[in-house]
Order: C-alpha cells, then structure tokens, then sequence
C-alpha cells in the first residue's frame, strides 16, 4: 500500500482501547483486540517491526465507586480486574508486546510531563465547570440533556440524577483548535474510518468547539494535576496519553519513540470524539504530531442489545472460546460482520460457519490433499514440475492472494480478506474435483504428483496467509504441510519446500458442532 498509516516504513505501532475496570471482560473487548491482533499479525508476517499495545484505563470516580461497592481499595480493586483483562488477552491470542496500566508510575509521569509542556504552551487555564453533573454517568449535561421525572431532575440519555454542580476546573483551550482540526481532517483524508465516522465527527467539530474541562476536584482517584493537588486529571486526558506513554515519553530519545505516530488506533464507535477530535488537539497543542489513523468498529449486539458491563449482558469470551474452539471463533468475528458495521453474535452462525467453511471447505481440502501425499506418495512431498495450464488456473489465483490480502487488511476489511481467501479455498475444491488425483494414480502417476505438488502450494499459501486470524489452527495445518517454523512468513512463499519433504499423516483441523435447535 502507498498510504503512510499503512505502514510503508518498517515500523508499525497499533493500539486497542484501553478497557475500563469496573467489570469483567466481555466479547465486546475481544472483538476489537482480535481485530487489532490480526493486523498486528498480518504486518508482522508482511516484515514489519511491529509494536502492539493494550492495557487497562483504572482511573475515575466510576472505578473508584465499584471498588468501595466491593469494599476493597482501588489500588487492589484494580489489581485484580486488570489481572483479569491481561489474562484474557493472552488466552484469546493478543499479540500485545505491552499491556499498559494507567495507574503505572510510568504513567502518571507521563500525564504530568504532557500536561505541564500544554499547560507552558498557554493552553491549560484554570476556571470554573458549571453545569447539572451526574454522577452515576461521570459526566455533565446542558440544559437540553435534561428534563424532569417524578419532580426529579435526570439525565434524558441515561435517567440518571443530576445535581447542579459549580466545581474550579482547568481547561484546555480546544475551541482554539476547530480550524486547524478541519484542516488536519482535510490534509489527511485516511485519518478517520469508516466513512461514517469520518463524517459525524467532522460535523461534530464544524458545529464548532468548546474548551474542554480537563480536571476535577469531586473525586482523587486519579493523576494528580502538576502543582495543584487539589485536582486530578480528567480521566481521558489521562487514559488517551497511554499511547505515548508505551512508548517512553516523555523520554523522546529512546529508540522505542521512533514508533510515533500511531499507524492505527482501532477502537469502538463511540469512543471516536476522544480520539479523532480531543486526542489529535491535546498532541498538536504539545507540538506532537497526531496519530496517522483512528478506525471504529461497530457494535456487537446479543439479540440486537449492545453488550456492555454496566447491563451485564456480555458473552464471556473464554466460555464461547471453549464452546467453538478459539480460532472458529477469532475467524467467525471477522468472517461474519463487514468490520465497521453492527452485528448481531449469533450461536447458530458460529456453528454455521465452523462446519461449513473452516471444517468442510478448507478443513476437509487440507485432509484428501495431504491423505494422497501420505498414501500415493510415501508421505513424501513431490517434486515442482514446470505448470500445465491447469496447475496456472489454480496457481495464479493462489499466487497473487497475499497481495489481495494486504490490501485489505491495510484498510481494515478484514471481511473482505477473508472472502477473498475462500475464493480461493473453493477454488481448490472444485480444481481437486475436476483433476481427480486418485484416479491418476494407476493412469498418469506422474501427472497425479504434480497435480498434488500444486495442491500443497495452494495450501501452504492458504494457511500463511490465515495465520493471523487463527495462529493455532493454522501452525498445526503448516506443520502438517511439512512448512519449518523458520518458513512462514510471506517472504517465505517465494521459496518452495524441497522436493521429499517428510510430510505427517493429517489430522482433522476442526472438529463440527452438531446444530442444536
Ligand atoms: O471506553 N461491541 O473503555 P471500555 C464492539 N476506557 N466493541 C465493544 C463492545 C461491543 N458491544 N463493547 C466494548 C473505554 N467494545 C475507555 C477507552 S482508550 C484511550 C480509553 C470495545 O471498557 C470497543 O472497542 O468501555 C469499545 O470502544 C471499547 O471496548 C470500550 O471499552
């Protein structure tokens, strides 16, 4: 790809949000850390240094309220939860090379530098927030977010109390920043995606921007402002510097500093205006420059219902991943929602999916091609012969499917890569169907091995290429294939397995789910 956030220099540095801990870990987090994971995959097998973060958001009243609903102390509070969250990601398969905690004294050092190089730039002042505040929702409301219920005022959007509060906080003078925001936008049209993100936010900042509050004095869990203790950092201030934080700032003379600009920050839908509009004014404002790119998927929902920790309704990813297996269902997140979109998850679709496109098409592609090599062959690879027309219409579709692949994980349609990988699956089956190499055994043995040879190139290309979305899966079918660990890479497909290559006898790849009503 040409674009810069896709990663043109070797270096490449993508983000998950950071969660927040007042609840367990849902599939929600995992559809988009999987996401994230396999483009951390994908660039890594593509040659690239990649620099893959995660971590836990642990600050703000919210955490600190379930914690004394829990009756033990933040700091242990969050101990446990973020304990939680990183032992999730490391049994869905996150790639991460660092899991970040806010409440890191890394962290808070770095909150304070950035807030001290805004504050010395003249866009940090202090004033007053005024305004009916909830604090259910830490959050302030206008007067057209609230109306009166049972001679109560609430919050319209979440029924929530609200009181009228007037409390000294420090702003940042983000209406400062609407012009050269849109400018940004304008100069850098690969900056926000999808489409649909790209225009509510720039419709959001065109309607023009206010100074933002950036502190609060109700409440102490959180970074100290530098030189006013009274005040702890506004919980986004605090969690978007995560990002820079991973990579040493506010140290800028290490190596590791050479990953910024962030290639992608992938987060959920309604967390765009913290990173496509505050983020990007906090890093101009302290001379820093923005993140190449912001991608938001859309929202999972179970019967049409967003999950979310505070309506509990989350699907456990751990329990699911013991269901269908952790790759069916890596492969059905990213199979079955063009990513960006909503979607529903459902259960029957999974096992759709599962038994019909990995067990069936590709599982069962994997198993008659290397039986034959097994049983015809003496399980040993044979030998390249140059290519019958035949072998070219099977061949050329195969050979250029890793371009076809990195074009669209580049930008993020990782559905799109998928369906182009099963183009050539079932390519494979209908090839297989129509050369018929079990008949050739006694016929044209010799055409019977080339037939096969063909078969096994197509599928070390297929499962190279499917190793980001199911790493385990994908290294037992690549061990299967006789293909070293030393050898699968994308760089490695342009260099055949020698002829004789001692291969296995297969195992099935995926075991089918009966369908239950
Ligand atoms: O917002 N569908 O944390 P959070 C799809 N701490 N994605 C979902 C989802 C769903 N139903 N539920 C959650 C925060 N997600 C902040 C982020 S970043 C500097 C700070 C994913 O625990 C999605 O990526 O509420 C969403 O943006 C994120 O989890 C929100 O996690």
């Amino acid at each position: 790809m040409s674009e810069a956030w896709a990663g043109d220099g070797k270096r490449f540095f993508l983000t998950t949000p950071i969660y927040y801990l007042n609840g367990q870990p849902h599939i929600g987090h995992a559809y988009t850390s999987i996401a994230a994971d396999v483009l951390a995959r994908w660039k890594r097998l593509a040659g690239h240094e990649v620099f893959f973060l995660t971590g836990t958001d642990e600050h703000g009243q919210k955490v600190a309220q379930a914690a004394a609903a829990a009756g033990v102390s933040p700091q242990q509070f969050t101990d446990d939860l973020a304990a939680d969250f990183r032992g999730m990601a490391e049994k869905i398969g996150i790639s991460f090379d660092d899991f970040i905690r806010t409440t890191e004294a890394r962290h808070k050092a770095a909150c304070q530098a950035l807030w001290k190089k805004l504050a010395d730039a003249g866009q940090i002042y202090l004033g007053h927030y005024e305004g009916w505040y909830a604090v259910r929702d830490e959050a302030f409301y206008g007067e057209d977010e609230i109306e009166e219920r049972d001679g109560k005022k609430v919050a319209i959007a979440s029924g929530a109390p609200v009181e009228w509060t007037r409390e000294p906080s420090y702003f940042f003078r983000l209406s400062e920043w609407t012009d050269r925001l849109l400018a940004f936008y304008e100069a850098n049209p690969d900056f926000m995606a999808p489409i649909s993100t790209q225009r509510e936010v720039t419709a959001f900042v065109r309607a023009g921007l206010q100074d933002l509050s950036v502190s609060r004095t109700s409440f102490t869990w959180g970074v100290p402002v530098p030189g006013d203790d009274a005040h702890v950092m506004y919980v986004w201030l605090d969690a978007l510097t995560n990002y820079i934080t991973a990579l040493g700032y506010p140290d800028t003379s290490l190596a590791k500093w050479d990953f910024w600009p962030a290639n992608v920050h992938m987060v959920g839908k309604e967390i765009t205006r913290f990173h496509c509009v505050y983020w990007p004014a906090f890093l101009m404002a302290a001379g820093l420059e923005p993140p190449k790119r912001v991608y938001a998927n859309g929202w999972l929902t179970i019967e049409g219902q967003k999950m979310s920790k505070s309506l509990g309704n989350g699907l456990d990813p751990l329990l699911l991943a013991e269901e269908f297996g952790l790759d069916p269902l890596r492969y059905y997140l990213l199979r079955e929602v063009p990513f960006g979109n909503d979607g529903d998850f459902s259960r029957r679709a999974v096992i759709g999916r599962l038994n019909s496109e990995l067990a069936n098409d590709l599982g069962n592609l994997a198993n008659r091609v290397l039986s034959l090599i097994v049983k015809n062959c003496e399980g040993r690879l044979p030998a390249l012969t140059p290519p019958t027309d035949a072998d070219r219409a099977l061949l050329g579709p195969v050979e250029a499917l890793p371009g076809q692949v990195d074009e669209a994980i580049s930008r993020q349609a990782f559905g799109e890569a998928l369906e182009r990988i099963w183009v050539v699956v079932r390519l494979g089956n209908s090839w297989i169907d129509g050369q018929k190499p079990w008949a050739l055994r006694k016929t044209d043995p010799e055409r019977m091995a080339a037939v096969l040879r063909s078969l096994h190139t197509a599928l070390r290309t297929l499962a190279t290429v499917l190793q980001p979305f199911m790493p385990g899966t994908m290294g037992a079918m690549l061990d299967q294939l006789g293909v070293g660990q030393g050898a699968r890479a994308l760089s490695d497909l342009s260099a055949p397995l020698a002829e004789g290559t001692e291969l296995p006898a297969p195992v099935p790849l995926f075991r089918k789910i009966e369908e239950t009503a």
